[in-house]
């Protein structure tokens, strides 16, 4: 029997520069608490939500179009196969550990309908057949074309490893040794304007074991920054300057963020020291100097792009949930190249704040921008025109279970809390089970209970727990927060370990570049960022309130029955009562009323919650008194 986990997210268990390997998807079981509960619901109400509305938006139908299997046109933006591939690779780690027979069906009748409409050569691409065949790989920047196969190829994936079957992945194989053909050494240089395929090709490499795949991936990432460029040159399409010379992170979030992932994978494989370097300085620009407090990342609407260091408007943050989902994606290649919890730090306030919050409590209903304020009338839709966020959820939420641990030799990593249960084999083929109990992220307990054996246990303390405490058996350890505590014994039945930390509600305060933020603060207790949301302070204008003076005098409950059961917290902030409508825009400052304070009971809500009660006004950050 193999020692690999058959059906990991990222497969970097033969990796040579990776110095984790995950655990499969199926080898997880998410048992209870917030994590749980919207991975079930994700199962249960977001993917058959989402069929439905690959049907109503005709990402479906276009393929039985193509196929000649229905008559009529096939409608929708040019990179609309992608929304359909990426709820087939959330169907299909859905399907890894529910194997549900009305969900496989789905599967099998997308996948069929894809099969039957690539063409002899290999090619499938909705929008690019029939009438506009002659259009083909005419336009690598904006077709997309790449892209879907990018897309394609991950739901391939999945769906070898989740039901072990084949025909999807041979799809995926027929498209890339035709992109091989045209853009591999023998042919030109190419690679799509919207970067997504280089990770696919390297993990299909992984998938198949096949060098081609890898060497085509590796090509793609040299083609951009080219002279005369392969693409357009520009900052948008991360033309501007080769790969390794990037040194910020610009142009379109969703885009860079996916070449990032994609140069960690080749990293992985290859362990080339100028890719990594070039991967530090980046994340060192965007994890530093670009992301939000709730790990939304892409600031400026005006090309869905990365803004200058420290402009991050809340108002206008465009924060698109697929760019929360790539930092999430880039930081577990990272993670797993070198385990260094500041990854899985940024992991963890994407998952709590920036990307679940792109998901309505109901789970059938998606925001693509995630601003960090409100003037109200803003909510989540059940679709888009241009679909990118939905199913990039759909996908996320349906593989959490292969997020949560990793391995590497006598060692299990645990990266992310939540109860659950672990049943894998470390890379010597040696069993190990963990439990887990926690109410996390309401609350820092963590109760871990290992199965029998000799091996290491490396617990993620995050940055933010200070004071950290962590007992073997009731006998303390060291647990340094921003690092990972590891314990090596031979484990007993019976034994435990316990993790203490502290969340204390806590005020954050930005680096004082951030112009939105500089005279304010945000609420934060462990990894969650909380909001104001208007219903929570009734009568009061959110432009008029203020922070309280003690944030000492706040107290946090759980609320079982708002919002699906959420920690709240609640207390007096300050109120500016000076009617301010009616004061002018600008006086002299010696005409300037300074505010006249009046105390408010309100309520700060999980961030990721808000919206779910009306389309209210909200704000994250708000000003010092
Ligand atoms: O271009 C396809 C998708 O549309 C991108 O990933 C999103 O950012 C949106 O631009
Ligand atoms: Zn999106």
């Amino acid at each position: 029997m193999s020692p690999y986990s058959t059906d990991p997210v990222v497969q970097t268990a033969q990796s040579a520069h990776a110095r984790l390997k995950p655990v499969g998807v199926r080898e997880v079981n998410l048992t209870g608490g917030l994590l749980a509960e919207r991975y079930r619901n994700n199962i249960e109400a977001g993917i058959p939500a989402g069929w439905t509305q690959l049907w109503e938006s005709h990402t479906i139908p276009n393929f039985y179009v193509v196929s000649g299997r229905r008559a009529g046109n096939v409608e929708g933006p040019r990179y609309i196969d992608s929304d359909g591939y990426k709820w087939l690779e959330g169907a299909c780690w859905a399907y890894a550990r529910s194997r549900d027979s009305a969900l496989k069906a789905w599967i099998d009748e997308f996948v069929d309908v894809i099969a039957a409409a690539q063409e002899e050569d290999g090619y499938v691409n909705t929008h690019f057949m029939g009438e506009r065949k002659s259009l083909r790989f005419t336009d690598l920047n904006h077709a997309h074309e790449i892209y879907c196969f990018g897309h394609l190829t991950q739901a391939a994936i999945a769906h070898h490893r989740v039901t072990g079957e084949d025909k999807l992945l041979n799809v995926a194989r027929r498209f890339a040794d035709l992109l091989y053909r045209l853009f591999g050494p023998e042919g030109k240089w190419g690679a799509c304007g919207h970067p997504e395929a280089e990770m696919a090709l390297v993990e299909l490499s992984r998938e198949t074991r096949e060098p081609r795949y890898l060497q085509l991936a590796s090509r793609m990432i040299d083609a951009r920054g080219r002279k005369p460029p392969v693409l357009d040159g520009s900052i948008y399409l991360l033309d501007h300057a080769p790969f390794r010379e990037q040194k910020e992170a610009v142009g379109h979030a969703v885009r860079a963020l996916y070449l990032y992932a994609g140069a960690a994978d080749l990293y992985a494989e290859s362990g080339e020291q100028a890719l990594i370097d070039t991967l530090h300085t980046l994340w060192q620009d965007v994890f530093h100097r670009k992301v939000y407090v709730t790990g939304g990342l892409g600031a400026r609407y005006e090309g869905e792009a990365f803004g200058l260091p420290y402009e991050l408007p809340n108002l206008r943050a465009y924060a698109e949930t697929c760019a929360a989902i790539a930092g999430f994606m880039w930081n577990w290649r990272m993670l797993q190249i070198e385990p260094n919890a500041h990854y899985a730090d940024w992991m963890e306030i994407a998952l709590y704040n920036g990307i679940l919050s792109g998901v309505s409590l109901d789970g059938t209903r998606y925001f693509y921008m995630n601003p960090l304020e409100s003037r109200g009338g803003y909510e989540r839709s059940a679709w888009f025109g241009c679909a990118c966020c939905p199913p990039n959820v759909h996908r996320t939420l349906a593989a959490l279970p292969g997020y949560l641990y990793s391995l590497s030799d006598e060692t299990v990593y645990v990266h992310f809390y939540a109860s659950s249960e672990l049943r894998t084999r470390l890379p010597d083929g040696q069993p190990v089970q963990l439990q887990v109990q926690t109410d996390y992220p309401w609350s820092g307990e963590v109760l871990l209970r290992p199965s029998a054996g000799r091996y290491r246990l490396a617990l993620r303390v995050p940055g933010w727990a200070l004071g950290a405490e962590l007992r073997i058996n009731g006998k303390s350890a060291e647990a340094l927060p921003g690092s990972y505590a590891v314990v090596q014994r031979e484990w007993q039945d019976g034994d435990t370990v316990e993790l203490s930390l502290p969340m204390p509600i806590e005020l954050i305060r930005a680096n004082p570049r951030v112009e939105d933020d500089r005279s304010g603060g945000a609420i934060r207790r462990g990894p969650v960022v909380f909001c104001v949301e208007q219903v929570d302070a009734p009568g009061v204008n959110l432009l008029d309130l203020y922070l309280p003076q003690h944030i000492g005098a706040l107290r946090a409950a759980y609320e079982p029955s708002l919002l699906g059961g959420v920690v709240t917290i609640t207390g007096s902030a300050l109120v500016d009562t000076v009617a301010r409508e009616q004061q002018p825009l600008y006086v002299p400052a010696s005409q300037y009323t300074p505010p006249r304070w009046r105390e408010v009971d309100i309520r700060w809500i999980p961030y990721y919650a808000w919206a779910n009660r009306g389309a209210g006004a909200m704000k994250v950050w708000l000003p010092l008194p």
